[in-house]
C-alpha cells in the first residue's frame, strides 16, 4: 500500500524525476493502478467565456493585452452562449466544463454576476463545472461556491524562483492566497503549470514539491506543454520533448498519487504513441474539442479515435462524489 505524503522533499522528487525511464514509467502506472481505474479518463471542456486583454504580463500568454498576437477578443459571453456550448460539450462526452477568463482578478461587478448565473446553469445541466477567472477573495470564493462551482483552476506555473521570470505583475503568494481562498469555500482545487517555459528540472521539481506539500492535494494537476505563440516573449522556445513530458506527468503521479493528471496544452504537437506514454505515465485527463482557450486542439474525433484504440472510457461526472464538492460537508485533512 502506498502512503500518500505531504513530506516529500525537493531532492526525493528530483530523483524519481530523473529515474530510468522505464522504471519511472513503470513505478508510476503501479501507483496509477493502486488509487485510480487504469482506463478511465476525465474529460473536460474548454470555454473561453471572455477573451484576450488581460492586464497581466505571462510571458506565455496569447491573451495578455501588451502583446501582439492577433488573438480575437471578446467581452464576456452571454449565459445563453455559454449554455449552448455546455449543450455541446455534453452531447460529445464531457463531463467538466472549465470557463476561462482572461482576468487578472474577478472584481465584483455585473461581470461577475453574470459568471454565478453561467455556473449555475451550466450546474444544473448534471455538468462539473470549473472555472479559472484569475485571483479570488475568500467571498467570492464562496459565492461561486454556492453557485454550484465543482472546481478552480489556478495554476503555480513553474517554481516560486521561475515565476519572478515568466510574470511580474503578480507574485507567488497571490497565486496561494487563491488557492487557499478556494479551498476555504470547499470548492475542488486544480493547479498544475507548464513546462517548456525555459525552466531548469529543478524548477519542475519544485513546483511539485509545492503542490505535494499542501494539506489537502489538488484534486486535479494540469501539466501543459508550452504552445509557443508569436507575438509573445516565449514565441521561440523549443517545443518540449515528448521525454519530458513523460516524466513530468510520470513524477507528478508518483507524488499526488490521487490526483486527477491532466495531460493539458501542447497535444497537438503530440504523436498518438507519445500521448499513449503518457497516459502510461498515470495521466488521467484531457481536454477535448478543436480549441483550447484561443490555441488548437487536436480534433474531437480523432480523440475519440484515440480512445478507441487504447480502449479508454470517459469517467461519469460527479464521480465518488453524491454531488459538487461544494455541497459536501469535508473532513479536515481529507482528500476528496
Ligand atoms: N487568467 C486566468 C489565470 O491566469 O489564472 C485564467 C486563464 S489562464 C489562460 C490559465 C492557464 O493557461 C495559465 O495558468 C497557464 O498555465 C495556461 N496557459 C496559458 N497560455 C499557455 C500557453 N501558451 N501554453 C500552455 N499553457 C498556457
Ligand atoms: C490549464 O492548465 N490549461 C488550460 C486551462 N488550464 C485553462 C489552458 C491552456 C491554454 C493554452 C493557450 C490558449 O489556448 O490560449
Ligand atoms: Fe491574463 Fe491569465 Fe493570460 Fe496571465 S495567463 S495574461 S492572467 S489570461
Amino acid at each position: 500500500m502506498t502512503a500518500i505524503r505531504h513530506n516529500w522533499t525537493t531532492e526525493e522528487i528530483l530523483n524519481v524525476y530523473n529515474s530510468p525511464l522505464l522504471e519511472l514509467v513503470f513505478r508510476a502506472q503501479e501507483v496509477h493502478r493502486e488509487f485510480n481505474e487504469a482506463n478511465e479518463v476525465q474529460v473536460s471542456s474548454l470555454l473561453s467565456i471572455k477573451t484576450g486583454g488581460c492586464a497581466e504580463d505571462c510571458s506565455y500568454c496569447p491573451q495578455a493585452a501588451r502583446y501582439n498576437t492577433g488573438i480575437e477578443v471578446h467581452k464576456l459571453m452571454t449565459v445563453s452562449q455559454v449554455s449552448e456550448a455546455a449543450d455541446k460539450a455534453k452531447a460529445g462526452g464531457a463531463s467538466r466544463l472549465c470557463m476561462g477568463a482572461a482576468w487578472r482578478e474577478v472584481r465584483d461587478n455585473r461581470d461577475f454576476d453574470r459568471v454565478l448565473e453561467m455556473v449555475k446553469t451550466v450546474n444544473e445541466k448534471g455538468m462539473e463545472v470549473c472555472c479559472t477567472l484569475g485571483m479570488l477573495t475568500e467571498t467570492q470564493a464562496q459565492k461561486l461556491a454556492d453557485a454550484g462551482l465543482y472546481a478552480y483552476n489556478h495554476n503555480l506555473d513553474t517554481s516560486e524562483e521561475s515565476y519572478k521570470k515568466i510574470i511580474t505583475t503578480r507574485t507567488y503568494d497571490d497565486r496561494l492566497d487563491t488557492i487557499k481562498n478556494v479551498r476555504k469555500a470547499k470548492v475542488s482545487v486544480c493547479s498544475g503549470g507548464i513546462i517548456g517555459l525555459g525552466e531548469t528540472v529543478e524548477d519542475r521539481v519544485k513546483m511539485l514539491q509545492t503542490l505535494s506539500s499542501m494539506e489537502v492535494h489538488p484534486e486535479s494537476v494540469p501539466i501543459n506543454a508550452l504552445v509557443p505563440v508569436k507575438g509573445t516573449p516565449l514565441e521561440d522556445q523549443p517545443l518540449v520533448p515528448i521525454w519530458d513530458m513523460v516524466r513530468m506527468i510520470a513524477t507528478t503521479r508518483i507524488v499526488i498519487p490521487k490526483t486527477v493528471v491532466r495531460l493539458s496544452a501542447g497535444r497537438t504537437q503530440m504523436s498518438l504513441e507519445g500521448q499513449a506514454l503518457c497516459f502510461l505515465a498515470g495521466a488521467n485527463s484531457i481536454f477535448a474539442g478543436d480549441k483550447l482557450l484561443t490555441t488548437p486542439n487536436p480534433e474531437f474525433s480523432e480523440d475519440m479515435e484515440m480512445f478507441k484504440i487504447f480502449g479508454l472510457t470517459p469517467r461519469k461526472a460527479f464521480k465518488g462524489t453524491e454531488q459538487p464538492v461544494s455541497k459536501l460537508p469535508v473532513k479536515e485533512g481529507a482528500e476528496a
